[in-house]
């Protein structure tokens, strides 16, 4: 399998001026006539061939100039087509046309055909299964769309840019022609055809155009597109008041559709998708949907400046365009909901996402020098991590110089396809400051360790901070440099208040920010009149592990009365994660679990805290999880000790606030109506976290039961289901309750894949033969990538004692269902397959069964090069 690297890049030997596509749209056969304007690229070698790429095409015609070529001209598979002897100054135009069976198209990528819909996936490399083209980010032209079909199956026929033409054929089809003026490259195309219901709204943007906003969804489900339209809104508004970004076309279309492979595509003017990310009411949608909806519309709208504006020059940059809208959706977020509480969320999801990824055998840097399927690096590290290295770049220069930075990048990049190299030149320009040593962070993997150890001298009231660090090895890079780091530290007085030293020594100081740049400095800081609690990383300025020996007093402090929100969570999260793997080492051991009351006190006085805002207390109240402990144990994993370790602990605090949690139950019952805002979400978290604890201490699924049947909202609902499933499972509650569920939301897939997740999820050896039961269900489908994360994707990367039962049988089941789903949609086991990449860190039992099973996979000859490419890299 071939391998791209990035020191091969190389601009094209042509230039295309414009692309007019005529597709006539058949559900198994769809004709594809691609009409090319392009010209040599001047410099380029006048007898170089036109190398296109195609991926399982079928040509139909092929002619220059309007004559057709002989067959000793050019030379075509289904994977490229070369044409030799095109002119070596003169424009020309080629026609191609291709066959494709939108049907058939399984794989989601390219233009496919479910659920009556016609719709396409072209990033990263789909558009070449539409036809043979410069499949590729730095190639950008301006494209005329004409879509021909069926008019009654087909009323509506989008796609990018303006409406140009609507007529009727006459013989039952009809026609729409679009144009879309901004030149963009081919990943960005879209199209979409069926029959679809839709909401309209408009924007008026900041110069005071006028803009038709449109979001497209199955009929019947027009009223739970509102959420997402407001949140459209909302966005569009935002971008051009924080970073003075307005939307450029007459016209803005979403369309929801349910067989999608990711979460959405941002392609220009007409976003695709996947419907669980636009669909949502009170009765159907969780909080945390409503959530994910609002960040999701958000990222894929800024993407139209960050992304298509200005794009990749090749793959390799795809952090460029996804790392900072990430940060862009962050920071969104952040304006629109609890600042401290997005951000604990970004922290938990980095530390449970990417930092396995970065510590474990797909680790790479988040701009790699290599791939062999670039599909497989639309990972954490490329989106979150990127993401975490604009926000440093943010610490770095503050607020206006990054806001400078940004601007100078708009301006000088606009239309352009272009590297993070031109990226962080934007910065350095715009703020004078050299970001050099900083670039290190796009091109060294892995997680750098920060040890910390400090000295007060109370006599010449001075402390001393030293700082070291130090990266792990990654595959394929042993010799790590130190970084530069920008590390915000608080100092904290006796009575809580921040101190300021009156001088600081040993390095750079910005604000409250420390820049870390060799791998140990020790800060000085003077003229402090009491000893400091001293607080790391605050606000998660850096994406790093702080190992830091501080005294338990000061933990506690930290714990209970930091006002960095962010580290106050953190310090309440190390305690209780360093009581879960003492109670851990205890099961192993055969030990009584020693239940830590500072921890119960801690939780439950966090919790009861009415200063506090509810959404806080409700993260500070749930335990980590099952995997969070796994992954702070970090080798030799027993799931089945961290499962009862976790239950000891759980059911001692539960125990303990017994009477608190019975009263936050009570008291944040919301009679008033349901609203999605963040503040009642807060709440409804709070009493849900509540609710988990005081049916353990009762020892009852009753408070469970007759919360679900109380639920007004699905939210409450699921939180109650989840509480029977797990904590009671097989009592006649749970039974009754999954039945009625099952039942009431019969003809609601994305409801019933809540039902799937909750039961696949079920702690125990017991689930895996219910997971392939509800595989059975009528509700599931495996044709559709929603179903199948929802059932198998829970089972195998959420439920670790049922996925790494002991005798194998998970992950035997779990193979084989990646087996025979490849060869059907490759992108999506590949990405399925990364939920075991973690498996050396298992105890050696577990590790080598479920080594056995991988292997068993890689010696398979047919594999798509998505899933070889994973597989491969998991047994190096
Ligand atoms: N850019 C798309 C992701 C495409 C994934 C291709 N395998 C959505 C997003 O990041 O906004
Ligand atoms: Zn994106």
């Amino acid at each position: 399998d071939r391998i791209v690297y990035l020191k091969d890049y190389r601009q094209t030997d042509f230039i295309i001026e414009s692309v007019d596509l005529v597709f006539e749209l058949g559900e198994e056969l769809t004709t594809v006539g691609s009409q090319i304007r392009m010209k040599r690229r001047p410099g380029a070698s006048p007898d170089a061939p036109l190398e296109f790429v195609g991926d399982g095409l079928q040509l139909a015609g092929l002619a220059l100039d309007g004559k057709p070529l002989l067959p000793e001209r050019y030379e075509c598979t289904s994977d490229h087509l070369t044409i030799n002897d095109l002119p070596a100054d003169d424009a020309f135009t080629l026609t191609i046309k291709t066959n494709i069976n939108p049907t058939a198209n399984t794989q989601l990528l390219g233009l496919y055909r479910t659920n009556g819909v016609y719709s396409t996936q072209c990033e990263a490399e789909g558009f070449r299964r539409i036809t043979y083209f410069y499949d590729r980010p730095d190639v950008l032209t301006v494209y005329t769309v004409t879509i021909i079909a069926d008019k009654a199956k087909n009323p509506l026929l989008l796609s990018n840019g303006n409406l140009v033409e609507e007529r009727d054929l006459g013989d039952g089809r009809h026609l729409a022609k679009w144009h879309d003026p901004f030149r963009k490259p081919s990943y960005l195309f879209a199209l979409v055809a069926g029959d679809l219901a839709m909401i309209e709204d408009r924007f008026t943007t900041m110069s005071g155009r006028a803009v038709t906003l449109r979001i497209y969804v199955e009929h019947g489900k027009a009223e739970r597109a509102g959420y997402a339209m407001d949140a459209l809104k909302r966005s569009m508004k935002w971008d051009e008041e924080r970073f003075g970004r307005e939307y450029d076309l007459d016209i803005f279309m979403i369309v929801a559709v349910s067989d999608f492979n990711m979460g959405a595509m941002e392609n220009k003017g007409l976003n695709i998708f996947n419907d669980r990310l636009i669909l949502a009411d009170p009765e159907t949608a969780t909080d945390d949907d409503y959530a994910r909806i609002e960040a999701v519309v958000a990222h894929e709208y800024f993407h139209n400046w960050t992304g298509n504006r200005i794009t990749c020059r090749d793959w390799f940059q795809l952090s460029l365009k996804e790392g900072l809208t990430v940060f862009r959706e962050h920071e969104f977020s952040a304006d629109q909901r609890s600042r401290p509480v997005v951000r604990v969320d970004e922290v938990k999801f980095l530390r449970a996402h990417q930092f396995p990824e970065d510590g474990g055998p797909l680790a790479h840097p988040v701009r790699p020098t290599q791939y062999m399927e670039i599909d497989n690096f639309y990972t954490t590290t490329v989106y979150e991590k990127g993401s975490e290295v604009s926000r440093m770049i943010a610490t770095l220069l503050g607020e206006d110089g990054f806001r400078k930075g940004l601007d100078l990048f708009f301006d000088r990049h606009d239309g352009g396809a272009v590297t993070i190299e031109d990226y962080l030149k934007c910065f350095e320009d715009a703020t004078g400051r050299d970001l050099s040593h900083f670039a290190l962070w796009y091109h060294q993997a892995g997680t750098p360790v920060i040890a910390a150890r400090s000295s007060y001298d109370a006599a010449e009231g001075r402390l001393e901070l030293t700082l070291s660090q130090h990266t792990p090895p990654t595959p394929g890079e042993n010799d790590k440099k130190p970084l530069y780091i920008p590390l915000r530290v608080g100092l904290i007085s006796p009575n809580g208040d921040d101190m300021e030293p009156s001088a600081v020594s040993g390095g750079e100081r910005t604000g409250d920010v420390l820049h870390l740049t060799e791998s140990e400095q020790t800060f000085v800081f003077e003229g402090l009149g009491a000893k400091p609690t001293i607080s790391l990383n605050r606000d998660f300025s850096a994406p790093v592990r702080v190992r830091f020996d501080q005294p338990r007093e000061d933990r506690l402090k930290i714990a209970g009365a930091e006002s960095d929100l962010v580290e106050r969570w953190d310090a309440i999260n190390g305690l209780a994660l360093e009581v879960l793997t003492h109670a851990t080492a205890a099961v192993r051991a055969g030990r009584s679990v020693d239940t830590d009351s500072a921890l119960a006190s801690i939780l439950i006085e966090t919790a009861e805290d009415g200063e506090l805002e509810p959404a806080f207390r409700a993260l500070a109240l749930t335990l980590p999880s099952e995997l969070d402990i796994g992954r702070e144990i970090g080798e030799d994993v027993d799931p089945d000790a961290i499962h009862l370790a976790r239950k000891a602990v759980f059911s001692a605090i539960a125990n303990s606030g017994r009477a608190s949690f019975a009263r936050l139950v009570e008291e944040l019952r919301e009679d008033n109506g349901f609203s999605p805002e963040a503040g009642s979400a807060g709440r409804r978290a709070l009493r849900n976290a509540a609710l988990a604890y005081l049916a353990e201490a009762e020892k009852s699924p009753l408070p469970a039961r007759q919360a679900y049947d109380a639920a007004t909202n699905m939210t409450d609902m699921i939180a109650a289901l989840r509480i029977l499933a797990h904590q009671f499972p097989g009592s006649a509650e749970t039974s009754a309750v999954l039945a009625d569920f099952r039942q009431r939301f019969d003809g609601e897939p994305l409801v019933l894949d809540k039902w799937f997740t909750a039961q696949a999820t079920v702690p125990g050896e017991a689930t895996l033969d219910r997971v392939a039961e509800l595989m059975g269900d009528a509700a599931f489908d495996e044709g559709n990538p929603n179903r199948v994360r929802a059932l198998i994707g829970a089972f195998a990367s959420s439920n670790p004692t049922g996925f790494n039962r002991p005798d194998g049988a998970g992950y035997r089941f779990f193979a084989n269902f990646i087996l025979a789903t490849d060869p059907r949609n490759a992108t999506l086991t590949a990405r399925m397959m990364t939920a075991m990449r973690s498996f050396q860190s298992l105890e050696a039992g577990r590790r080598e069964k479920a080594r056995a099973e991988i292997e068993r996979i890689a010696g398979q000859e047919d594999l798509s090069r998505n899933l070889r490419d994973i597989v491969n890299r998991m047994l190096k």
